[in-house]
């Protein structure tokens, strides 16, 4: 909720190691919860959990189903949302149909198990020129960095750990930086 009244308008539910039923049941628990705000709920990796609890989309990784195979799961109306984190992955994105792009890590990142190369701003620069798709930037973005990333080419930044200490003030700085 925190996130919420700090001005945050897509949450992504990511849990990489729990069971289906915990997952179920936090991604529902997210929904009531979250009820009340304006806010977009993306399911991490799984299409048939965003279909269960009914959020707004899903978002896949290149080991995860292929975007076309989510899509016939997930239907026209469900945002799906795919990681890159090289140019040729990039433009292999944009040829999908998928709705948004993510590229990363931009920076070096703690939060995820074996990250891809940082790309950096001259990354996402390069991601730019190869899609007019959304292009959500993430890995190591902080207060610090944000504005960089969005020069660079970025429509918007994802973020972990520089949300984390005191969520709402955060994210109310980082729109205060953004906007
Ligand atoms: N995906 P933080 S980097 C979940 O490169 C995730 O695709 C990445 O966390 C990618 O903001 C990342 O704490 C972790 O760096 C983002």
């Amino acid at each position: 909720m925190e996130l919420i009244f700090g001005g945050c308008t897509v949450l992504q539910y990511r849990n990489k190691n729990g069971s289906a039923g915990e997952m179920l049941r936090q991604a529902l628990a997210l929904k009531i919860m979250t009820a009340v705000g304006d806010v977009k709920l993306i399911m991490n990796d799984r299409a048939d959990l965003c279909l269960a609890v009914k959020f707004d989309g899903v978002h896949v990784g290149q080991e995860d189903l292929p975007p076309s195979s989510v899509r016939r799961i997930i239907g026209p109306d469900c945002w799906l949302g795919y990681s890159t984190h090289h140019p040729q992955q990039v433009s292999e994105g944009d040829q999908t149909s998928a709705d948004y792009l993510a590229i990363g890590p931009v920076f070096a990142t703690s939060n995820k198990d074996k990250p891809d190369p940082v790309v950096g701003l001259e990354g996402v620069h390069r991601a730019r020129q190869l899609t007019r798709k959304p292009l959500v930037a993430i890995g190591g973005i902080t207060r610090a960095n944000a504005a960089s990333v969005i020069e660079a080419g970025a429509d918007s930044v994802a973020m972990i750990s520089d949300l984390l200490r005191d969520p709402r003030k955060s994210a109310e700085e980082f729109f205060r930086i953004l906007r």
